[in-house]
């Protein structure tokens, strides 16, 4: 267990991830859309120029995987969630979008394997929205454990950390750390595309290449196994809707790329929901104690009635 919180060496791959989903927490929201966005550490090491004078926004790097899709959530998004992110369940069913289903986390985990390891994913709030409602999504497909070989962090805290230590001074003073609170103070100018889960990662890229050294050494540190993070919420009841195939279909390439992930050599964390006990036949062992009785009984009536007949009279 020890050794599975401790990153075997300096994170070699970035992927900034955002979720648009159906609402907050509290709503046990389901996914609407998610962005992926993978860097190599050398791109933050070493960052393309800037053009023109600061405050001006980073250039991306120029070699970057990205994936972005849209999902059908199969429940009702919120009224603020799809004023927001510009999404409704019906639009995207409309536009024939797909469930997150196990094809989805195949994919997701045929683009971490694409990646150098070890992988650190990064998203803002992550700890507390993106990470929990992802392991939520696997949860209900009953794949728990299909990102378990990446880390991650979440840059909340990372530019919290960044911000501190560049201007001390600012110390008591109570700051937004929303993306676009932090986009906006350091480059004068509100992020594009808000709420679009490619939008929303290009502007997290955006604010991680405002210290990239400093981002890459506090990412460093504080990376911690994506095995950690608990779902959202329970899925047990739903989760029985899945479809059984999707689980077989999907078997074989998510246990090969979960036994060559770097902690697959530790115990991992047990599945969220246990099964549960439930009306069925008895375990062999609850059977095992009143048939060695019975047998034990037959042999001694057996024992006396052969005293019996032997005895005279
Ligand atoms: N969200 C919400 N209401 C808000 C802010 C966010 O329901 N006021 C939900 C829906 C968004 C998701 O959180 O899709 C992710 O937020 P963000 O777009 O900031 O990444
Ligand atoms: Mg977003």
């Amino acid at each position: 267990m020890g050794s599975q919180t401790l990153p075997s060496g300096p994170m070699q791959t970035l992927i900034f991830l955002d979720l648009e989903a159906t609402g907050l927490p509290f709503s046990q929201p389901r996914v609407t859309e998610l962005c992926l966005l993978a860097i190599h550490r050398c791109a933050l090491e070493s960052p393309p120029t800037r053009q023109g004078p600061p405050p001006t926004v980073p250039l991306p790097p120029r070699v970057v995987d990205k994936l972005s899709l849209c999902v059908a959530p199969g429940k009702a998004c919120s009224p603020a969630a799809s004023e927001i992110t510009g999404l409704s369940t019906a639009m995207l069913a409309a536009h024939g979008r797909q469930h997150f289903n196990a094809d989805l986390a195949n994919m997701l985990q045929a683009f971490l394997q694409r990646q150098p390891q070890p992988w650190c994913l990064v998203a803002h709030n992550g700890n507390r929205y993106d990470f929990p409602l992802l392991q939520a999504e696997l949860a209900f497909l009953g794949l728990t454990s299909a990102l378990d070989g990446a880390f991650c962090v979440d840059s909340i805290a990372a530019l919290k950390a960044l911000e501190k230590a560049g201007s001390p001074s600012e110390h008591g003073e109570r700051k937004s750390y929303s993306l676009s609170s932090i986009y906006t103070r350091l480059y004068g100018q509100a992020p594009p595309d808000s709420h679009t889960a490619e939008g929303d990662v290009l502007a997290l890229l955006s604010i991680c290449q405002w210290r990239p050294q400093a981002l890459l050494k506090w990412v460093d540190a504080h990376a911690k196994p994506f095995s950690t993070v608990q779902p959202m919420y329970g899925v047990l009841a739903s989760a029985k809707t899945i479809p059984r195939q999707y689980a077989a279909v999907t078997s074989a390439p998510l246990t090969t790329a979960r036994d060559s992930s770097p902690s697959s050599g530790n115990s991992r964390r047990p599945n969220a929901f246990p099964p549960k006990e439930g009306p069925g036949p008895p375990p062999r062992e609850s059977l095992l104690a009143p048939l060695s009785l019975l047998a034990f009984l037959t042999l001694a009536l057996a024992t006396l009635y052969g005293l019996f007949l032997a005895t005279p009279e």
